[in-house]
């Protein structure tokens, strides 16, 4: 008896319940992009402590505001922390066209003419050709893409290995600009830099 009562119980509920919530299944979750984030990167990510007195002195976070270019429409911000082993970024957007956007580390921190390319190429200390994250050896400023949902909003989360924050060091972000592209960033096999189209919007990376 109990286990037919148990059985019984959910549709009794179900029943009575003065809302049709109750019974609802398989309800699509709201579509937004905030959620998504890139793969392989996440909070699971190790912060980093500093290991030594001279990490202490070093400059530990800096942030982007990101403006649109001439006629495009998106706006957002993008937080940097150095970590024991190189830099977190979280990028967050909104009043933006959706899809999937290549998104970069560009080596001049001028965003004063997006459209013709002010910032100049991709950030590439180590000289490797151009990819995604997930396919290995790339730039050091290939960030991959980040999602844009149909409510215009975006974030991606990403930590880039080997990259950081210090003044004046050869693969330091501080001082060069994040960038986010009309297009999809196809990673290796589109050279020199993904195919990602127009740049849209812009930002320098800032001390903060
Ligand atoms: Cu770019």
């Amino acid at each position: 008896m109990t286990t037919a009562r148990a059985k019984y119980l959910p549709a009794l509920v179900c029943a009575l319940s003065i809302t049709s919530l109750a019974c609802e299944k398989n309800k699509p979750e709201p579509v937004d992009g905030s959620a998504v984030s890139a793969p392989g990167a996440g909070d699971g990510v190790r912060e980093g402590e500093p290991d030594t007195d001279k990490e202490r002195d070093e400059i530990r976070k800096a942030e982007v505001d990101i403006d649109a270019a001439k006629g495009k429409e998106i706006d957002g911000e993008a937080k940097l922390t150095a970590t024991a082993t190189g830099v977190r970024i979280v990028v967050e957007v909104e009043d933006a066209p959706p899809g999937s956007k290549g998104i970069h580390i560009h080596e001049k921190g001028d965003c004063s003419d997006i459209a013709g390319k002010s910032m100049g190429d991709h950030f590439a200390p180590d000289g490797h050709n151009h990819a995604l994250p997930d396919q290995g050896q790339r730039h050091l400023g290939d960030l991959g893409n980040i999602e844009v949902g149909e409510n215009g909003k975006g974030r991606l989360a990403i930590t880039v290995e080997g990259a950081n924050l210090k003044k004046d060091d050869p693969k330091s972000f501080l001082g060069k600009a994040l960038v986010i592209h009309e297009s999809t960033d196809k990673g290796s096999a589109e050279q020199p830099s993904g195919d990602s189209g127009t740049p849209m919007g812009c930002g320098v990376v800032k001390e903060s």
